[in-house]
């Protein structure tokens, strides 16, 4: 019985992965690539405000002001679908982590419908928008900034 050896292409390729993983350079966050418009890595309260109006006017399939729990999940399922497209994770993994997040959008409808009249409306998002602002703006300047420490870390 002979040795098993990896193919000296495979360990070679092995190698270059677990490199590339430790050499990957400090990212900028999520927050301030999805809210960045002019791309100088901070994110005003006004960036941050077109951003989430362009979105829900978006969302809203019906355009009747408010996202109902299908326009509202159906919107981040595109995006978790985008996401796993280019995800190098195993199928397994993928269903999983879809599984989870899905059950997630639903109970954050449920968050964001305050007044529980099954519809998200401009001022209840714009509400859990100020928040989310609130929480990243830790020296509440107004500006998101790279590396910005988040309210009370
Ligand atoms: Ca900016
Ligand atoms: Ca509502
Ligand atoms: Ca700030």
């Amino acid at each position: 019985m002979t040795t098993l050896r990896l193919p000296l292409a495979v360990t070679a390729a092995l190698l270059a992965l677990t490199t590339s993983a430790q050499a990957a350079p400090h990212e900028a966050s999520a927050f301030i690539t999805d809210y960045d418009l002019n791309k100088d890595g901070k994110v005003t309260s006004a960036e941050f405000k077109t951003v989430r109006d362009k979105r829900f006017a978006a969302m809203d399939v019906s355009k009747d002001g408010g996202l109902n729990e299908a326009e509202y999940v159906g919107e981040y399922e595109g995006r978790l679908e985008a996401q796993l497209a280019v995800s190098t994770e195993s199928a397994e993994r993928k269903a999983e982590e879809r599984t989870r997040q899905m059950r997630q959008a639903h109970v954050r409808f449920g968050v964001l419908d305050k007044d529980k009249d099954q519809k998200i409306s401009a001022q209840e998002y714009a509400a859990s928008g100020g928040r989310a602002f609130a929480e990243q703006d830790g020296d509440k300047d107004g500006v998101v900034s790279t590396g910005e420490k988040k309210a009370g870390a």
